[in-house]
């Protein structure tokens, strides 16, 4: 399969505060290197993407976002002078005023719902071909190929249209749905499969119903982002019944996640999608240290048996996995089934 994968990822090396802790992020440099290495001894074909269209990231970020992430590294390093990477301590939260603040402390929570994200020198680069490897892959399905993998690094589907967080800063899922809509495509289905509900990419189509979004994930009673992707949010105006929440009990086994998946293409196949998405997580790996279900690296080639049992033109693009040794074989097992 052709795969996009940007040489410049690493750029982005972040902390996450974790139980108190200030550490390094779970969402790694080495995550992306041992899917390259696994990919590559596999035999996939590998591209570096192109320049990314920055009207098509204005269709899914809002220009004051847009402005702020390519700045905050700038403006923090005037603030405060050192490396110490940029995060946010306040949120407009319940009852405080959504009003985005001058200052650049404020402005990191008015953009931001989570402190497991932060922002470095090369943040927004690194953010930039991660949505560009989506773009590309988009381009490539719509230049005629059935497939196309984007291996993006750092993740995307927590972005919203204006904050950060859960390791995500742009929304490559979106992009590379935006992409094929630009290109024709009347309808364009996006299905989840991450261990974490896609909330950015929910709140992005939420009042659209030419983008069906579907997630499958560890109900947010007990998981991050934790306030969002309850079944009862189906979308709103003429976007109403174009999301789809499937969240599953935490220790979720490979049996209860292919009937989500199994309901979830069902739903699909009836509203006449022309191009897929794949926002593909390997956090539903039993071994994954954020995860809980019982995933195991054989039941990715059958999940993806499924899926392209659809027979739709379908761009997969990598959100999270932190089972560092075994992701490569993970995504590896996945893509296997789209050959
Ligand atoms: C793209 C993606 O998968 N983002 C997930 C972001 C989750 N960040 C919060 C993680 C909190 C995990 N704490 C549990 C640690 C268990 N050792
Ligand atoms: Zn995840």
């Amino acid at each position: 399969m052709r795969v996009f994968a940007s040489n410049n990822h690493g750029l982005h090396t972040a902390l996450e505060l974790s139980r108190g802790k200030l550490q390094l992020s779970a969402e790694s440099p080495r995550r992306a290197e041992i899917i390259a290495n696994t990919l590559l001894n596999a035999g996939h074909d590998f591209h570096t993407p192109g320049d990314l269209d920055v009207a098509l990231v204005c269709k899914i970020h809002t220009p004051e976002y847009i402005n702020f992430l390519s700045s905050a590294w700038t403006r923090w390093q005037k603030k405060y002078g050192d490396d110490t990477p940029a995060m946010a301590f306040a949120w407009p939260s319940r009852n405080l005023a959504p009003k985005r603040p001058d200052d650049l402390v404020g402005q990191i929570g008015y953009h931001s719902f989570a402190a497991d994200c932060s922002i470095v020198a090369d943040t927004w680069q690194a953010a930039i071909e991660a949505a560009a490897t989506a773009q590309s892959a988009a381009d490539h399905v719509i230049s005629g190929a059935t497939t196309a993998y984007a291996l993006s690094r750092p993740p995307g589907h927590h972005a919203t249209s204006d904050q950060f967080g859960g390791y995500c800063f742009l929304n490559n899922s979106a992009i590379a749905a935006q992409r094929l809509l630009d290109s024709g495509i009347d309808r364009v289905a996006i299905i989840d499969i991450d261990y974490h509900h896609g909330n950015g990419t929910q709140a992005i189509f939420y009042d659209r119903s030419d983008v069906f979004t579907v997630s499958i994930h560890a109900n947010p009673m007990d998981e991050f982002p934790w306030f969002a992707g309850h079944a009862c949010e189906r979308g709103q105006a003429e976007g109403e019944g174009w999301n789809l929440n499937l969240p599953l009990n935490v220790g979720t086994d490979y049996a209860a996640w292919l009937n989500a998946v199994n309901t979830s293409l069902e739903q699909i196949a009836s509203r006449s999608a022309q191009a897929l998405i794949v926002a593909f997580g390997a956090d539903t790996f039993v071994d994954d240290p954020l995860g809980t279900f019982t995933i195991r690296t054989s039941d990715y080639t059958k999940i993806a048996q499924r899926i392209a049992s659809l027979k739709l033109p379908t761009v997969i693009v990598q959100e999270g996995g932190y089972a560092v040794e075994a992701i490569g074989e993970n995504v590896a097992a996945f893509l296997e089934a789209f050959e």
